[in-house]
Order: C-alpha cells, then structure tokens, then sequence
C-alpha cells in the first residue's frame, strides 16, 4: 500500500480526492478524531486524516472501536467516528452501530466497501458485502455515496441523522473507488456542507407543560427518574435546579448517576426499592420504560401480578415523540429537548411550588438512612478472600477523592455491585453496559473516555467482561492514556465454582483458567501490571495509578464463589427460574 501523499499532487493541483474531501467534510463540521482500524481500502484515508490534523485512534478490533465511537458520541455531543474496513471489518463495528442506535448514541460508522458493479452481480469481489443492506436495519439511517461531489452532502446528511432527534447510529458506506475519485479542487471544496443547527433545539408544546405541572402539583408522593437522555442533553443546571426548587425524590438511571452528586440528600437510589411502588406520580426525564424499569409494571411498581399497572401517573420528557405509551400509559407526555422541557417546566413551577408532603419525605429518609446503614456495615468488613465488596470500597473512596475521574464499568456482579456502591458526583462520568447489558464495551470505551477528556479513567471489570476487549490494553499502552483497570477476577462468568457434571477433563461452561495474571497482558506492553489480593493493595496500587497516570491493570483477586448468576438479573435467566 502505498503511502500518504502530500495534500496536493502536482500534476493534479486543481485536483482534490475522495479521501481529502471527506476529511475536510469532518473536519469542517467540527469532528476531530477518528476510532478505526485500517486496511483496504480505508488505510490511506486514516493516514491523510492524521497527516491533516485529525486524531486517529486506531484499535486492534472494530467493534472495540465503534464502542469508543459511540461512548464519544454520548460524551460530546458529536457523532464519534468509527472507520472500518470492509466486510469483515464493517460487521465487526455493526455491534457498536447497533449499540449505538439501541442506546440513543449519535455515531457514525464509516466502512470502505468492495465495487458496486461487482458486489451487486455477487462476482465475488475481494471482502464483498452488501453492506448497506446489512447496516439498514440496525442504524438510526444508512448512506452511501457513490461520487466525489456528493461528500458533503453525505456527510452532511450522516451528521444530522446522528444527532437531531432522538440520536443514534447512522452509517455511511465509501466504496474504495469513491475515494480515489477526483475533482475540480475548487468545485470540490464548494461541495462541502458546514450544517448548520445539526440537533436544533425542540420546544415543548406549551399546553403538554401545563399539563405535566398539572399532574405533578396534584401528587402526594412524587418522584422524579432521571437516564441518561438526562445525562447526554447537558442540561445540568436547569435539571438540578428543577430537583431543588420541587424538593422532588429523584432516582438516577446506571448512567444519570451524578448528574447531581449521588450523595444529594433528595437522591432516593438507596430507598429504590420502596419509592418505585410507592410513588403516586412519576416525571421520566430521558428514561424510558423498558426491562431496566421493568416496564413501569409489575410488582417492582406496585402491581399485584407481574404485568399489573402499579396505579401511578407517568410524566414523561423526552424528544422522541413515539416513546410515550411504550409499556404503560403515559399521562402526561412533554415532547422536546431535554433542556428546552426543563426549562419550561421550571418557569412552570415558579418559586412558590409547594414541597412534596413530609411525611413522602420522611419515609424515604427512614428507609434510605436504613439501608445505607447496612450497606456501611457490610463494606466495613474485611473478609479474606476479598470480595465484591471489600474491594469496591476502596473504589469508591478512590472515586470520592478523584470526582474528575471517568468510571467505566462492566460485569455481571462487578456492574451491579459497582452501580450501587461507588458513588458518582460530576454528570456523565459513569460510562456502562448500557440498555443492553453489553459485555465488550470496556476497553474501547477506557480510550475514547481518555482521549475525549483527557482525565483520569478507572474500568472496573468482570474477568469475563474484561476479556471482551483485553487486547486493548495495548491500545490503551500505545497511546499512553490514563487508564486504571481493575479486573475483579473470581475466575469465571459471575462465578467460579461451576464444575462439570459429567467429572469429565473440560471446564464448566463459566469456569476459567483459576487463578488467571491478567495484570501480565498491561506489563507486555509497557504499563504497570498489580496483583492485589487484599483492600490495601488495591487500594495502593489504584493511588499509585491515579497519581502516575500511567496504563495499569490491577489483577483483584476476590473469592471465586462471589457473586450470583447473571448479578441482579438471575430472574431472567430462564434455567435459573426453574431451579
Ligand atoms: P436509561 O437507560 O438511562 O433509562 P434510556 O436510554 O432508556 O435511558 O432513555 C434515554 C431517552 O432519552 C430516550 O428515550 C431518548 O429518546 C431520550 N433522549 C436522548 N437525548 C435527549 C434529549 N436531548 N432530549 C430529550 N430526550 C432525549
Ligand atoms: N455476551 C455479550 C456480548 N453480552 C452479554 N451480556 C453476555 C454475553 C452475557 N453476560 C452477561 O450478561 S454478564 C457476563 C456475560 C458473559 C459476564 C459476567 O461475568 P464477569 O462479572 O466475570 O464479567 P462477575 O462480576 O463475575 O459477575
């Protein structure tokens, strides 16, 4: 392959190419970085876009990439950037898209494709695909350009579908010849499209504000649910004061943690499990009512059977406006931006709004300061082996002291027990699994998180959640980012204690090799590699890591029968259930 040749050519100095003009289409727009990871026919284009300027990220799989594409997307606002080579390339980065779309992440995943004429009379083309086809389905919307002059609007268009509205995945097939296609530089240059608004603002009917204030002041026991709609619209300030002024409960949504500090006394995510079928009026501020919520029914909200109405009345504030009614009736329904709603609803309430009920409060207090309690107790305590919760303690004190820093988290247990007892307090710094309950997004989200915003990121990881993406570990080594991975190793999925029934040679199905070094896969590369098998070491070590800002994996050894099947969600496990 040949390589990058300067700007300009010299007999085509009039001339510009595919490649430049989609570079100067991103750039133009804002975009900066690129996530990929090169080979025919996008090699050459990664190469110019780093000789222009751009930050080129490159991986050592796709979909590690288009996971960091679209946890930068969730961060910035801007559709992250995934390039990826064709066919094989492309289906590695289509989990991600997929993800994307499925967590209303702006993305945009960029493949070179094999030649149209070859791929659609199925002449076996080298990696042919019909890729388009294939992407449709799982993006927000789905592009290809065909000719050098038609970039900018492709580009352009691609930008818009990934961040109006409801945001999302788009993608945006380059077949190889499209790239080495030139043109009139001039004309080439007048192609391109700045967009202008690309996620213009979305004012909410003034009768559906009024009605929300309707239904929230006749509430006797109120509560506000805050995802991570919330968290992406950066609207922090009109969504606290909205909290504060209301004296309204709130529960954080995985990834709203922090949105106002997990320790604010109106935060009820301790007392979870008593306000969800208590409240009597619920305000869904860029949640929606799927399996996290089970549904908005059932017994979690009060129902008597598992699909019964729990009896309460929802709010709901989001910009999709067919997300209302998706399980269960949605009262009062605000269609528009989440900072456009909150704004209006807080010129709604004034400042005269009567608190919520005392004794609503209190009730919550009393159970909050309960569990809490518990919780204190059991964290307290020093077991040997260490244990999810012995060593999240440490993680959260480490978390306490560095609020800067970004949390990335995936496991079974390890999530669950993270989500609960690390304590977040700065918006969008918790980074997970997300709607799906992924396991893979680890590592590429640890490198779009450092690159992105420069801070301090800790993962904490399942070793099976870990083992997903560990080989970029060499990626987070190469570009040398501040990056802490704590892998809690019980040697296995959830657990290691399976054994094989039949007492034949292979491994249960959830059992690994016991006693793993995963901290050896960081010093192969150059970081600094910890094996911790008490609080205090990995307490030093996550210090040592923050303070040195160097890659390190810390191998935390915790008891090997800790933790349940699939951690809080056992009961959708359908042989579990029968058991
Ligand atoms: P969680 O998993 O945290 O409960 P979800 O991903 O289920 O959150 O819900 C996020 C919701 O936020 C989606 O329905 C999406 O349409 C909505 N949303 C995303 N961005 C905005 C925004 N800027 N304004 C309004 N709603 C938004
Ligand atoms: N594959 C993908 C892509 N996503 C998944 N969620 C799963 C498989 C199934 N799965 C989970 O839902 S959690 C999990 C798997 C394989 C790993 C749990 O083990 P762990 O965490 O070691 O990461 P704990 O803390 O030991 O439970």
């Amino acid at each position: 392959m040949g390589t990058a040749e300067p700007h300009v050519a010299t007999a085509a100095q009039s001339q510009v190419d595919g490649f430049h003009l989609v570079i100067d289409a991103l750039k133009l727009n804002g975009i900066d970085t690129l996530f990929g990871l090169p080979g025919i026919p996008i090699t050459d284009l990664a190469r110019m876009a780093q000789a222009e300027g751009m930050r080129v990220i490159s991986f050592r799989h796709e979909q590690s990439a288009g996971y960091a594409a679209s946890i930068a997307g969730f961060m910035t606002q801007k559709p992250g950037i995934c390039l990826t080579v064709s066919a094989p390339g492309f289906l590695n980065g289509l989990t991600a898209l997929a993800h994307a779309t499925t967590n209303c992440f702006p993305m945009i995943l960029v493949s070179g494709s094999s030649e149209r004429e070859v791929v659609d009379l199925q002449q076996g083309d080298y990696e042919e695909m019909d890729q388009l086809a294939i992407a449709r389905p799982l993006a927000k919307a789905a592009f290809r350009v065909l000719h050098a002059e038609d970039i900018g609007v492709g580009i352009a268009r691609a930008i818009r579908a990934a961040v109006s509205g409801r945001p999302g995945g788009v993608y945006l097939d380059m077949p190889g010849k499209l790239l080495a296609q030139t043109m009139d530089a001039h004309a080439g240059r007048g192609s391109l499209i700045k967009v202008v608004d690309p996620a213009p603002r979305q004012i909410p009917a003034p009768e559906a504000v009024q009605r929300a204030l309707e239904v929230l002041k006749g509430a006797q026991k109120p509560l506000v649910i805050l995802g991570k709609g919330a968290a992406y619209a950066q609207a922090d300030a009109q969504i606290r004061s909205l909290i504060e002024k209301t004296g309204i409960p709130y529960l954080p949504m995985s990834m709203a943690k922090g949105l106002l500090p997990d320790t604010h006394a109106q935060s009820a995510s301790a007392a979870r499990s008593y306000v969800l079928p208590e409240a009597d009026v619920v305000m869904l501020i860029g949640a929606r009512l799927n399996w996290l919520l089970s549904h908005g029914k059932g017994k979690t909200w009060g129902g008597r059977g598992h699909k019964d109405w729990g009896g309460q009345k929802f709010i709901q504030i989001d910009i999709s406006p067919q997300e209302a009614d998706s399980n269960v009736r949605i009262d009062a329904p605000v269609v528009g931006d989440i900072g456009s709603c909150v704004s209006a609803l807080l010129a709604g309430v004034g400042s005269s709004w009567p608190m919520p009920p005392a004794d609503w409060l209190a009730a919550i207090a009393e159970h909050k300061g309960r569990n809490v309690a518990r919780m204190a107790e059991t964290l307290a305590r020093n077991p040997a082996p260490m244990n999810f919760h012995s060593a999240l303690n440490v993680v959260r004190d480490v978390v306490k002291a560095n609020p800067e820093a970004i949390l990335v988290n995936e496991g079974a247990n390890a999530l669950d027990f993270t989500r609960s007892i690390v304590d977040m307090y700065r918006p969008r710094k918790r980074l997970d699994v997300g709607t799906w309950g992924v396991m893979g997004i680890g590592m590429g989200y640890c490198v779009a998180a450092a690159v992105v915003s420069g801070q301090q990121v800790i993962a904490v990881e399942g070793d099976s959640a870990f083992g997903f993406s560990g080989m970029e570990v060499e990626t987070i080594c190469r570009y040398r980012l501040p990056v802490c991975v704590v892998v809690l190793n019980n040697n296995g999925v959830y657990r290691g204690t399976d054994v094989n029934p039949t007492g034949g040679p292979d491994a249960a199905p959830t059992v690994f090799v016991k006693g793993a070094r995963y901290e050896k896969l960081m010093e192969a590369f150059g970081g600094v590699g910890v094996h911790a098998t008490t609080p205090a070491e990995l307490r030093e070590a996550m210090e040592a890591a923050v303070r040195s800002r160097k890659p390190t994996l810390i191998n935390a050894v915790i008891d090997e029968s800790a933790g349940t099947e699939s951690g809080r969600i056992t009961s959708l496990n359908p042989a579990a259930k029968k058991k």
